[in-house]
């Protein structure tokens, strides 16, 4: 019984991750899309929410489910929506930067493996100023746009 019970509180942890942190920089609903089929690429979106009255950035990310990670936005070129590597996403002072499907996202170039709806992976952050932070991404349907029944709260 004990086992049993062990075993359910760690899925619930699994699907309830709580928002992580480092320094002033709070990270909350992250997620992925599930990749379609053979696609080799794959996506995570995530709320950053920056405590601090100084600007921040997400100059980086890491994780061993790719070959390569990068920092992305999307952009209208001659009408067509295209992705483009940024060197790093703004968090500004008291404020949050959404990372969501037709905007800034994380990008895995050359995935080892599909991304099922369901799977968890960790992928660890890097801001200027905050540090580093590993979060658990969960990844949803192809079709999510977004990390489900949370709501937002904070604007800016
Ligand atoms: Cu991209």
């Amino acid at each position: 019984m004990i086992r049993f019970l062990s075993i359910i509180a760690i899925a619930i942890t699994v699907t309830f991750a709580s928002p992580a942190s480092a320094g002033d920089i709070m990270v909350k609903d992250s997620w992925a899309r599930a990749s379609a089929g053979m696609a080799r690429a794959g996506a995570a979106f995530m709320v950053l929410m920056n405590k601090s009255g100084a600007a921040d950035q997400l100059v980086d990310a890491k994780a061993d489910i790719s070959a390569k990670v990068e920092l992305h936005t999307h952009i209208m070129e001659e009408g067509v929506m295209k992705m483009r590597q940024v060197p790093a996403i703004d968090v500004p002072a008291n404020g949050m930067a959404a990372l969501q499907p037709g905007g800034d996202h994380v990008m895995f170039m050359g995935l080892n493996a599909p991304l099922k709806e369901g799977d968890t992976f960790p992928l660890t952050l890097v801001f200027k100023n905050a540090g580093e932070v590993t979060v658990d991404v969960t990844v949803k349907t192809a079709g999510a746009m977004g990390a489900g029944s949370t709501k937002m709260h904070m604007k800016h």
